[in-house]
């Protein structure tokens, strides 16, 4: 089947676009929409040609799994020019999405006009690229180089009416998109208006505020630290000053330089692995679901309360539970606070705040959540109280309701046998602030039902998630890799890195925080609390040797305003300690560990490589289906740099005979208990294979 065809109706040509599902702009595409439009061009009884696309969305951009191929022609720069080029007008009819290419191929028509409700960007720079098929040369000449910069540097979706007050759109459709542009044309062609061509426009360079380019790209470096697209960006809409001709060729080269580069691979890489991790392997597509309309959630503590709000704002009804009404009360109010926070921020609006706070209630009793659909646990991590929490919603809520566990480590099929409905149990382990962080780990136990994995997956979609399924095991995925990556800085802390030259150099690696002030902002005494439950053999005591003595100090971290770091009140500002300094050496000295100089390239390696090795033991044992699973769940919730695909993407970019190398080597020079490098990596390294073919 063509993906494009060609109609002739009344005077006027259709050339319709039916690629599903979003209508990607392939080489099909480009190929038939240039025929569709010579052919259109050709007959004389065409007058306007009408561009417009099936199913539910216009183009969502160029198809992105045609990028690793190489550019094949016709290129989409091509198509958006020749469509400029016509002699009769060409409208583009547009709905749903028109994003990326999507909009460039509607910019080169001369008119445009939208259905209500349609979506429009150019999220390149989220694929660390750049509208390069002229979108950087014709919207600034459209809307105007300050506009223009705004949409193409943040990648953010605008509304129709947005696009028409900023110019982008001439007219904007009720519910009948297709008659009401044959009327549009109608009214061009009796007006005798003809074509309109952006490329022909000139930018003013007095229109433009002064110091905007140099501003932007100040404020960039600050708020996309490390990432090189949003800079690539306005490079290119600065050369929309130069002639047109110029203008494009200079976006083309850059458009080149960014579609090659590691920073985009990495970034498309995530692109479709936050897509896959809603595709569970062996469950067919069409498990039935659970309808959920209510949720319960015990607990109204920060955790409980962010999840509340997740679920509110996505339209679902909640019940709040705390046993103790002013516990409840804080935690209402809490979540008042962040709304209004919200509405002040200019996020969203009052009256939406007011709706997403009447949808939830509060109840300080078990009776109360026995109608729930699903009712998410989220109390103290301790599993004897977990466990009493799961018997008394056994007793109280309905059958066939979903029970989920927000535990970030525990054992969820432990917890799961403290009921008598093990198959309605499942891990939703959410991160904090829950209403803001966009991870969902989906902890699978052995006997969660299909549908019960089939619903929560569709659920985690409903409300703004990626959800990632995770097996059970200390930790699932993220925390478990997170061991190792602690137990590195902690290690290094002794053997002579400061807390303060650790932080910096993974944050110049591009974590937005180092491991030993995340530490200090989670609270020291978490990590001591997990350890007290688990075997001294699961753990290096060395590594959290200092941790230990900071917390029998009292010094917790930030919220006792004092941990590796010293906080001045009511300041985050981590600020050195030499008291701290003094501890390091004390236990360093005890336990016989010689202190050396250490390179920032030393933390990174082994902080790095141990989440890595640590990621493919748990591929390996299938507690991970995917390593791109992996690396969503560590770009979303831990804040790897998205620039860098995640821990699995990254050891692949390094190529996995060179990190068996690196892990080999850090075998040797500190032991195998830790370092022993994970069987998978060996035979990948082999192989000369990577763990993206996993
Ligand atoms: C570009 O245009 C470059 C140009 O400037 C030229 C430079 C020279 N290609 O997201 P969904 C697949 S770059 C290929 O779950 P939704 C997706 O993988 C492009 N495939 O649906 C998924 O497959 P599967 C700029 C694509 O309803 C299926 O479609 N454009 C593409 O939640 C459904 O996707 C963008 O970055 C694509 N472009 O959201 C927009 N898009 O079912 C990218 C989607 O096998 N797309 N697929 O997992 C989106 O943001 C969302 O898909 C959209 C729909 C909002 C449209």
């Amino acid at each position: 089947m063509s993906v494009v065809s060609m109609e002739v109706k009344d005077g006027l040509a259709y050339v319709w676009v039916d690629n599903p599902p979003v209508n990607a702009i392939s080489h099909g595409v480009r190929q038939g929409i240039l025929e569709g439009l010579v052919e259109a061009l050709e007959d004389d009884g065409v007058e306007a040609i009408i561009l417009a696309a099936r199913g539910r969305t216009f183009m969502a951009g160029a198809d992105i799994t045609e990028f690793d191929k190489g550019p094949q022609p016709p290129h989409l720069s091509q198509v958006v020019e020749t469509l400029e080029a016509a002699g009769k007008p060409v409208i583009a009819a547009l709905h749903g999405f028109t994003l990326g290419g999507g909009l460039e191929i509607a910019l080169g028509c001369h008119y445009r006009i939208a259905a209500t409700g349609t979506k429009l960007g150019f999220p390149e720079v989220t694929l660390g690229i750049i509208p390069g098929a002229t979108g950087t040369q014709r919207l600034p000449r459209l809307v105007g180089v300050k506009a223009a910069l705004d949409l193409i540097t943040t990648g953010k979706q605008i509304t129709a009416d947005t696009a028409l007050s900023l110019g982008i759109l001439d007219r904007l459709s009720g519910d009948d998109l297709m008659g009401q542009a044959a009327d549009f044309a109608r009214d061009i062609l009796a007006q005798g208006e003809g074509v309109r061509r952006l490329s022909e426009i000139m930018i003013d360079p007095q229109s433009i505020p002064a110091g905007l380019f140099d501003d932007t790209r100040k404020s960039l470096a600050k708020s996309k630290r490390g990432f090189e697209s949003p800079q690539a960006c306005v490079d290119a809409v600065e050369a929309a000053l130069l002639p047109y001709p110029q203008g494009v060729a200079r976006e083309r080269e850059i458009t080149l330089e960014r579609r090659a580069s590691p920073q985009s691979a990495a970034q498309r890489h995530l692109f479709f692995a936050e897509r896959a991790c809603g595709h569970i392997p062996n469950l067919p597509k069409d498990t039935a679901k659970r309808l959920i309309k209510k949720v319960g959630i015990i607990g109204a503590g920060t955790m409980g309360g962010g999840i509340a709000m997740a679920f509110s704002s996505a339209g679902i009804d909640v019940t709040l539970l705390e046993i103790a009404q002013d516990a409840l009360d804080a935690g209402l109010a809490r979540v008042g606070n962040n709304y209004g926070g919200n509405v002040k921020r200019g996020r969203i609006t009052q009256a939406q705040a007011d709706e997403c706070m009447g949808r939830i209630s509060g109840t300080t009793e078990y009776a109360n959540l026995a109608d729930m659909d699903l009712v998410i646990e989220a109390v103290f991590e301790k599993m004897e109280v977990k466990k009493q929490v799961f018997e008394t919603l056994d007793d109280v809520v309905k059958p066939g309701a979903i029970l989920a566990t927000n535990t970030s480590y525990l054992d969820v099929n432990e917890i799961a046998a403290a009921t008598k409905r093990p198959e309605d149990v499942v891990g939703l382990h959410f991160f904090s602030p829950a209403n803001v962080m966009k991870l969902l780990e989906i902890v699978r136990g052995d006997k969660t039902a299909p549908d019960v994995l089939s619903t929560v997956s569709a659920l985690a979609k409903r409300i703004g998630k990626v959800g990632v399924v995770a097996g059970v095991c200390f930790g699932f995925i993220g925390n478990r890799m997170l061991q190792g990556y602690a137990r590195e800085a902690g290690l290094m802390l002794l053997e002579g890195a400061s807390p303060g030259q650790i932080d910096q150099a993974l944050y110049d690696f591009g974590m937005p925080m180092g491991p030993i002030a995340v530490t200090d902002m989670a609270g020291i005494d978490i990590g001591t609390m997990i350890r007290q439950a688990l075997d001294p053999s699961a753990y290096d005591a060395n590594a959290f040797a200092v941790h230990d003595r900071l917390v029998e100090m009292g010094r917790k971290g930030q919220k006792t305003g004092a941990g590796f770091y010293r906080y001045e009140v009511g300041n985050r500002t981590p600020i050195p300690d030499l008291a701290v300094d003094a501890i390091i050496g004390q236990e360093a000295e005890a336990r016989g560990i010689a202190r050396r100089s250490i390179s920032d390239d030393e933390i990174v390696q082994r902080c790095i490589f141990a989440l890595v090795n640590i990621g493919a033991q748990i591929l390996e044992e299938g507690i991970a289906y995917r390593s791109g699973d992996i690396d969503v769940v560590y770009v979303n919730g831990y804040g790897f740099p998205r620039y860098r695909g995640g821990p699995m993407h990254y050891a692949d970019h390094v190529g996995l005979a060179k990190t068996f190398e690196i892990i080999c080597a850090l075998r040797d020079q500190h032991g195998g208990r830790w370092w022993t490098p994970a069987p998978l990596i060996e035979r990948l390294a082999k192989q000369g294979g990577s763990f993206h073919s996993f």
